[in-house]
C-alpha cells in the first residue's frame, strides 16, 4: 500500500474485490491514473469478510474468475468444483500480487462521500479520516452484499455471550468447542455454516423463519485431466458464459413445460438434475420460472428429498419451504438436511413463535427461553442499494442517490451501470442490471470492461461529462420491472426485493434478460455513441 500523495485521479474506485481489482487493471493499462479505496485490510471485497465456517461459492470453480488474462488463467489452478472462501482469497490475492495492483490501493480507508462538483466537473471524495481527493471519474465496486444485516432485536447488548454476524467473520475464527451455539437464519450463510457448526459446538440451535430450498452441491476435488482440458479449451468455457442467460455453464435441459411430463417423468428429470449437483434445478424444464404451477413441481420434488433425509417427521415438516422455488436465492448445500438428525442439533420454528427478545442468557421467542454461549447472525445484507447507501453519494444540485431513488418512487438507473443526475459516475453490477442472479465474475467483467471502453472513448473524442438520460433511465427502469413481473424471481421476499430490512422501500433491482442479451444492449448502447447518455465537451453538449 503506498499512501495518497497526489490527490487527483483520473478515476477512483471504491472497493478492492473482484470489481475494484479488474477495473484498476483495465484503466490503469489504459494510461489512466487511478486509486483505489478498501475499507478492508487487503484485497478480495466479500470473500475477505465472509470468513464464516463452510463459506463457499456456488459457482463452479472453473467458471467463477477472471477470464481477461490468459497468463492468469493457465497459472491459477483450482483445486475442487466449488471454491472456498479461503482459496477464493488466495486466487484474488494472486491477481494483485501478479498484476502489481496493490501499490494503488489505499486499504483500511473507507470513503464516506462522494460529491460531484459541478462547477469543477470532477467528484470530491471524502476518506473516513478527512482526507478530500478528487477525480474526474467516480466508479463504486463497492457490490451487492457487504452493508450487514444484524436485525435490530431488543436486548443484544445485554447478552453476556459472544455474538457475530457471518458477513464480519472474525480472523482468528471461532472456537465452538464445548459451547451452545445459536444460529439465527437459514439463507446461503446459515445452510453453509451449520453443518460445520453442529460438528465442532456441544449444542447447536438453528432459528428459522423461513426454510430455504436447498439441493446438494456435490463438491468433489477435480480431476487433472478435467484441468487440463479446461485450460485447453477455455476460450469456448468464456464464449459460452459470456452470452448464456446467467453466466454458467448450465443450459436449460428440458425446453418443454414442466407440465408436459407425467410425474414420473419428472421425477426422473428431477432425480437427474439431483444427482449432478450444482445449480441447474431451476433449468429442467423451461417454465419453472414463469408458470407457478410448474413451479410448484420442483417445491413439492425437493419436499420430498427432505422427507427422506431427516429423520423426526416434525422436524422435516418444519424445514419445508412452502413458497415459489427461486424467488428466495435457492442454495446448494453439503450435509444441510443430514445435520437434523444430530442428536445436539434443534431447529426453532421462530416464524410461528418469534423472537422476542436477546436476554444475558440467550434468546427469548414467544415460546422459550433457549440458553446460549455463542450466537451467529446469518442474517443476511441490505442488498444492493444497501452498499452505495453507506457512501453519501451527492450528484448535481447536491441531490444524494438515495433522494433521487425515493423521490422518484423506485430506485432507476441507466442499464445498471450509470444514473441520471450523477454524471461520470460509474456503478459496476449496480441497481437493474444482472448482478444477483448470475456467475458474478462474468458480469463483473463485461461491466469493468464496458466502463473502460467507455472511459477511453470519452478522452479519445474530447469529451468532459458523461450522464445518462432521465428518459432513457425511465425507459430501462420500466423494462426491467416489466421482465421482471413476468416471472416468479420478483415473488418473493428476500433481499432480491429489499424485504428482508425493516421499512426498505421493496423493489425488484435485477434485470432478469439474461447475461447475454444484456451484454448485446450494452454494447448496442456503446456503438451508437452511448445513446441515452448526453455526452458534453467544454463547448457543446450532444444528447
Ligand atoms: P439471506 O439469504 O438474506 O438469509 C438471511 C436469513 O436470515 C434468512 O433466513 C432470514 O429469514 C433470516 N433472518 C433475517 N432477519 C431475521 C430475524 N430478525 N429473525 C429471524 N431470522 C432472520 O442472507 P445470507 O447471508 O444467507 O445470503 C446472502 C447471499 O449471499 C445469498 O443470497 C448468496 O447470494 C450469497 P427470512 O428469509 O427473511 O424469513
Amino acid at each position: 500500500m503506498k499512501s495518497t500523495q497526489n490527490n487527483n485521479f483520473d478515476a477512483i474506485v471504491i472497493g478492492a474485490g473482484f470489481s475494484g481489482l479488474y477495473m484498476l487493471q483495465r484503466l490503469r493499462e489504459a494510461g489512466f491514473s487511478i486509486r483505489v479505496f478498501e475499507a478492508n485490510g487487503d484485497v478480495g471485497g466479500v470473500w475477505y469478510a465472509n470468513r464464516y465456517p463452510g463459506a463457499k461459492c456456488d459457482s463452479d470453480s472453473i467458471i467463477y474468475n477472471y477470464t481477461f488474462s490468459e497468463e492468469i488463467l493457465q497459472e491459477w489452478t483450482w483445486t475442487s468444483r466449488f471454491p472456498e472462501q479461503a482459496e477464493i482469497l488466495s486466487y484474488l490475492n494472486f491477481v494483485a500480487d501478479k498484476l502489481d495492483l496493490r501499490r494503488d490501493i489505499q486499504f483500511n480507508t473507507r470513503i464516506t462521500s462522494a460529491h460531484y462538483d459541478e462547477v469543477n466537473k470532477k467528484w470530491k471524495i471524502q476518506t473516513e479520516d478527512g482526507a478530500i481527493l478528487s477525480a474526474k471519474y467516480f466508479i463504486s465496486g463497492v457490490g451487492l452484499l457487504n452493508a450487514a444485516n444484524v436485525p435490530n432485536i431488543k436486548g443484544l447488548d445485554s447478552f453476556k455471550g459472544d455474538w457475530y454476524h457471518t458477513g464480519k467473520w472474525p480472523h482468528e475464527g471461532v472456537d465452538f468447542k464445548g459451547k451452545r451455539v445459536g444460529v439465527i437464519g437459514t439463507g446461503s450463510s446459515g445452510i453453509q455454516s451449520i453443518p460445520i457448526i453442529a460438528q465442532e459446538a456441544d449444542h447447536l440451535t438453528v432459528f428459522q423463519r423461513t426454510p430455504g430450498y436447498c439441493t446438494p452441491a456435490r463438491n468433489h476435488p477435480y480431476d487433472p485431466e478435467f484441468i487440463r482440458q479446461t485450460k485447453a479449451n477455455y476460450s469456448e468455457i468464456r464464449n459460452q458464459t459470456r452470452h448464456s442467460l446467467t453466466g454458467y455453464l448450465d443450459q436449460l435441459i428440458n425446453n418443454r413445460s414442466a407440465l408436459d411430463d407425467t410425474p414420473e417423468e419428472r421425477e426422473r428429470e428431477y432425480q437427474k438434475v439431483w444427482e449432478r449437483g450444482g445449480f441447474a434445478m431451476g433449468l429442467t424444464y423451461n417454465d419453472l420460472m414463469l408458470n407457478p404451477a410448474a413451479n410448484e413441481t420442483i417445491g413439492e420434488f425437493i419436499r420430498s428429498k427432505i422427507s427422506e433425509t431427516v429423520k423426526d417427521p416434525e422436524v422435516a415438516e418444519k424445514l419445508k419451504p412452502t413458497y415459489l422455488y427461486g424467488s428466495k436465492r435457492p442454495v446448494l448445500d453439503t450435509n444441510y438436511y443430514e445435520t437434523f438428525n444430530r442428536e445436539n442439533v434443534s431447529l426453532v420454528d421462530v416464524k410461528r413463535a418469534p423472537i422476542v427478545e436477546i436476554t444475558p442468557k440467550g434468546i427469548r421467542t414467544e415460546e422459550a427461553e433457549y440458553e446460549l454461549d455463542i450466537i451467529v447472525f446469518a442474517t443476511g445484507f441490505d442488498g444492493m442499494t444497501g452498499p452505495l447507501f453507506k457512501i453519501d453519494i451527492r450528484g448535481k444540485e447536491g441531490v444524494s442517490l438515495k433522494e433521487k431513488w425515493a423521490n422518484g418512487g423506485h430506485v432507476r438507473t441507466y442499464l445498471g451501470i450509470a444514473n441520471a443526475g450523477f454524471p461520470n459516475m460509474f456503478m459496476v453490477t449496480g441497481p437493474e442490471s444482472p448482478s444477483a442472479l448470475t456467475n458474478l465474475p462474468v458480469s463483473i467483467e463485461q461491466h469493468v470492461e464496458w466502463i473502460g471502453d467507455c472511459i477511453e472513448y470519452l478522452r479519445e473524442n474530447g469529451v468532459e461529462t458523461i450522464e445518462a438520460n432521465v428518459e432513457a433511465e425511465e425507459a430501462w427502469s420500466k423494462h426491467c420491472r416489466e421482465i421482471a413481473d413476468k416471472t416468479l424471481y420478483s415473488k418473493g421476499d428476500s433481499w432480491y426485493t429489499g424485504a428482508n430490512i425493516e421499512g426498505k422501500p421493496r423493489g425488484f433491482l435485477i434485470y432478469v434478460g439474461g447475461v447475454g442479451n444484456y451484454r448485446k444492449k450494452c454494447d448496442e448502447v456503446a456503438a451508437k455513441g452511448y445513446e441515452g447518455f448526453s455526452l458534453s465537451t467544454n463547448r457543446e453538449t450532444v444528447s
